[in-house]
């Protein structure tokens, strides 16, 4: 989502700034622009669309200005305009903003009611006047900030400018994460995150729930909610200051793409005790022996990651699964037990709606486990158990190899959870082992294919819609298909149960409809192959992607097939989220979408 920066510097912040935003574009690139102080006036630059249109105006029109902020903005309200992109300022205060002032309505009506004009049509506009009123009738900063926080319903991280202090910088993050940065030559900085400020420091203070800080050139000092002075840990991010680039690639999704063996690899490497032939958690002595249900909740390409949790846990575990979507799960009272384990599933631990699920349940008595990537995001610094994912940063908006590395930690958590019910006998487990390390071989294996779907993804490229079926963990997998489609090349796509499609959407099956049958061979491949040729008798347009052995007995009449490795079902999540990850990115290409920015996406969703 939005991408925030401030810099109170010794030098003109300017250029700064707008590489720190080209580090955040991934998160909302709908329009941007940088703030700055100089001349006893704030200053402004604003752009709509990609950040080079920013960078445009900025070589024509610099900005001087040795404080300032900058934003990249994914629009919750408003549309992607000029007028609508932060920073919003009044002759006094200019202000970023992450995240919804979801009681804007009733404040911009009473602002308007005392004269106040407002120029955009987004809720973040409410607080700079707010700021704004105070300070023009002579409350210090400091004290107009305090006053106003109190009144904003929602969620935020802001940075504010005060045209009259051209020292200061304020900062509050409440529900949208915001991180506080320390320079070795007495700069200070704010970011979204500590990757955006990589290039100007490693020494990273992570700002907590309700914090508001206040930054001079004499350093920062940090508020809690209550206005209580407190001191955050500085931690040394040990996020690299250099670009994140494609390498070879021409997309940062494939690049991601083909990270997946080594990631992976790396994810296992914290779960698998090669020599002694066991699972492991990061803490060993975490109790699961007493947990009788597990509720997983996450979004998007996550949810589908615990969805496959759900087939593991179930069945190697024997404990029962709740699963939900987290914008769901929080307002359906859902019913959890005492003491049962609540596992949530986010890339940036950040994510609005899990995160909220996840409080909720911890008001509830539950347990808490996270599987994230970022091992110091705010899920991470609330959870019980920590699960991390080593994917390394992941840019392209579409989720790749952070999807696999969730399925391998989830894979751990289900072999631990299923040992210490007491179903798991030291054979077994080895076997689990050795499985889970042939994962990244068999990615290795699965990325041979990358040419051959490249050579069919034409075939797919001319349909207006994609059913994608599958059964078992290749539910699950049909779904993250169809999505992965629909996100990157605008096609729409729906994942289906294989034998659920006979219940209604066997309605859409026609020559035009190609059907992504994802089935390797095993106990459910008949089943499947029945759907599938359901499907052909009525002229559908079968894509199999299965082993050798599925394609040899399934394949003729289809209208093409990928023969992937043959894998252990348990792996097979794994290693089919290649072809299927594959397939959406040769498609976009030959149609020509943005494949790492797709329209309308933004990463690191924290709004709700
Ligand atoms: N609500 C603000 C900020 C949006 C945001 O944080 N997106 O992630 C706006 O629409 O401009």
């Amino acid at each position: 989502m939005c991408g925030i920066i401030g810099i109170v510097g010794r030098e003109d912040v300017a250029d700064r700034l707008l590489d720190g935003l080209k580090r955040l574009e991934y998160r909302g690139y709908d329009s941007a622009g940088i703030a700055t102080l100089h001349s006893g006036i704030i200053d402004r630059r604003r752009a709509e669309g990609k950040l080079v249109n920013l960078g445009k105006e900025l070589s024509s029109d610099p900005l001087p200005g040795s404080i300032g902020i900058a934003h990249t903005r994914w629009a919750t309200h408003g549309a992607p305009t000029t007028s609508n992109a932060h920073p919003h300022a009044t002759d006094e205060v200019a202000l970023v903003h992450n995240g919804i002032i979801e009681n804007f309505k009733p404040l911009r009506e009473e602002l308007q009611g005392r004269g106040r004009v407002f120029t955009s049509e987004t809720d973040t506009e409410v607080v700079a006047h707010l700021v704004s009123e105070a300070i023009e009738a002579g409350v210090l900063p400091e004290e107009a900030v305090k006053a106003v926080l109190p009144r904003l319903h929602g969620a935020f991280a802001l940075a504010i400018l005060f045209r009259q202090h051209p020292d200061l910088l304020i900062g509050a993050r409440l529900g949208s994460p915001l991180v506080l940065g320390y320079g070795d030559d007495g700069e200070t900085y704010l970011g979204s995150d500590a990757l955006a400020l990589a290039p100007l420091t490693q020494k990273i203070a992570y700002l907590e729930e309700g914090d508001w800080v206040v930054i001079t050139r004499e350093g920062a000092k940090i508020f809690d909610k209550d206005n209580v002075p407190v001191e955050r840990p500085v931690t040394l991010s040990g996020v690299s200051g250099a670009m994140i680039d494609k390498g070879n690639h021409r997309h940062f999704m494939l690049k991601e793409i083909y990270e997946q063996p080594v990631v992976v690899a790396q994810t296992l490497k914290s779960y698998l005790q090669r020599m002694e032939e066991r699972v492991t958690l990061p803490i060993p002595d975490f109790d699961l022996g007493s947990i009788r249900r597990v509720t997983i909740v996450a979004c998007g390409t996550s949810f589908y990651a615990g969805m496959v949790a759900k087939y593991w846990f179930e069945q190697f575990a024997r404990v029962a699964v709740d699963l939900d979507v987290a914008s769901e799960f929080r307002y359906r009272t859902p019913v959890m037990e005492e003491g049962g384990l609540a596992l949530f599933i986010s890339q940036s631990g950040e994510t609005a709606d899990t995160l909220a699920a996840l409080r909720h349940a911890k008001n509830e008595g539950q347990k808490i486990a996270v599987v994230v990537n970022v091992p110091t995001s705010t899920m991470a610094r609330e959870a019980d158990l920590l699960l991390p994912t080593h994917a390394g940063p992941e840019i392209g908006v579409a989720s790749t190899k952070a999807f696999t590395c969730q399925l391998a930690v989830l894979a751990a958590l289900a072999a631990n959870l299923a040992r210490a019910k007491g179903r798991l006998s030291a054979a077994e487990e080895k076997d689990i082992v050795r499985h889970l390390a042939e994962a990244p071989a068999a990615l290795n294996a699965a990325l041979a294919y990358d040419e051959m779907i490249e050579g069919m993804a034409h075939h797919v490229a001319a349909a207006r819609d994609v059913l994608y079926l599958g059964r078992g963990t290749d539910y699950p997998l049909a779904l993250e298909g169809a999505l992965k489609l629909k996100e990157i090349s605008y096609i729409h796509a729906e994942g289906y149960a294989a034998g659920e499609m006979k219940h209604g959407p066997i309605a859409l099956i026609d020559d035009a409809v190609p059907v992504i049958v994802i089935a390797p061979s095993g106990p459910l491949f008949d089943k499947t192959v029945s759907n599938m040729q359901e499907v052909q008798a009525r002229g559908g347009k079968v894509v199999l992607i299965s082993d050798y052995d599925g394609v040899q007995a399934a394949g003729d009449g289809c209208l093409a097939t990928i023969t992937m490795p043959k894998v252990h079902p348990l792996i097979a999540p794994l290693v089919y989220a290649v072809p299927v990850q594959l397939l959406a990115y040769h498609v976009a290409v030959a149609k020509g979408t943005d494949v790492d920015q797709p329209r309308n996406l933004a990463k690191s969703v924290t709004v709700e």
